[in-house]
């Protein structure tokens, strides 16, 4: 399939038309956001589906009924995508919502509402390596080629939804007050109970010690593995293959290191902290 065939282009963003479609983009345009929702947002790669998961559990207090009966994409749908409009109405108050767009993309009713927001950063150099499989095993999005040619992509922002330092320097500079909250899916790795915590008290749910620990435990990468309604087995082989790769792939951080040559590395690091200029002070790891 040609990538005219796959992709369509949306303000300069390539999107899958698997997933995407102009009247799902439309549709979340024209979204009417309420002043309980909440979004957790991330750029590809960086820890979504874990929000899809812990979002409806800490918002319900623990109960596991959500991430048991419900697929991931119609539990926590993504704004933009096909889902959003055959599920909307069946969403559970508080809504629970997550999103790639850049903050530029979010419609209007995002910016009049009080809904809060979660952003979710994880380091580049993982996030590409992640992708890199995931072009592997998704049949809805082009061939990565070799790891040095995908980086280029990268870098370049050829790839779904941009470059990845538009993306994070979009959503640092807001004017969304303490309606936002930030967060690095390494954090969440290492210390998973506290990250809760702290998503809990950010959402005005304050949950007992033994709720976040059970939490904790349902949102562990090797239970998130082992629940079809998180771990994509629903779909169809033709559009996800884990015999390629899994989508709950390796879940650690550092995998970089394993794929990037010290030149890599270097060519990756130097345009990386070029675009983000002073904002890269502000990031949890470092970038060399
Ligand atoms: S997507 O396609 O944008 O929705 O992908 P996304 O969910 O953002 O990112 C997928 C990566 O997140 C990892 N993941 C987890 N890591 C640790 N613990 C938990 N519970 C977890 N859930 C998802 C997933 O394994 C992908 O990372 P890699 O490095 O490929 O393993």
């Amino acid at each position: 399939m040609s990538s005219e065939e796959m992709y369509l282009l949306y303000h300069g963003l390539i999107l899958p038309k698997e997933t995407h479609s102009l009247e799902s983009l439309k549709f979340a345009q024209e979204f009417t956001f309420k002043d309980e929702d909440v979004v957790a947002v991330t750029y590809p790669k960086s820890g979504t589906i874990w929000m899809q998961e812990i979002l409806p559990l800490v918002l319900n207090g623990g109960d596991l009924t959500p991430i048991q009966t419900i697929p991931n994409w119609d539990r926590v749908p993504w704004l933009e995508e096909k889902r959003l409009a055959v599920v909307v109405d069946q969403l559970a108050s508080p809504r629970a919502l997550v999103t790639h767009f850049p903050y530029h993309l979010m419609p209007p009713s995002f910016h009049t509402s009080k809904a809060k927001v979660i952003y979710v950063i994880r380091n580049p150099k993982d996030v590409i390596v992640s992708s890199y499989y995931f072009h592997q095993m998704a049949g809805f999005l082009d061939d990565p080629g070799t790891f040095d040619e995908f980086i280029n992509k990268f870098l370049e922002g050829r790839v779904m939804f941009g470059k990845w330092t538009d993306h994070v320097k979009g959503w640092r500079h807001t004017e969304l007050g303490d309606r936002i909250m930030y967060i690095t899916y390494e954090e969440m790795l290492q210390d998973l109970p506290a990250a809760l915590g702290r998503i809990s008290d950010f959402l005005g749910r304050h949950l007992s010690e033994e709720t976040i620990q059970k939490i904790a435990q349902h949102c562990s990468f090797k239970n998130m593995k082992a629940n079809n309604m998180s771990n994509f087995s629903l779909v169809p082989k033709v559009h996800m293959d884990p015999d390629k790769s899994p989508f709950l792939r390796k879940g650690i951080a550092g995998d970089w290191k394993n794929h990037f040559s010290s030149e890599l590395l270097a060519r990756f690091t130097s345009v990386i902290h070029k675009e983000l200029g002073s904002d890269s002070v502000s990031l949890p790891w470092s970038l060399d």
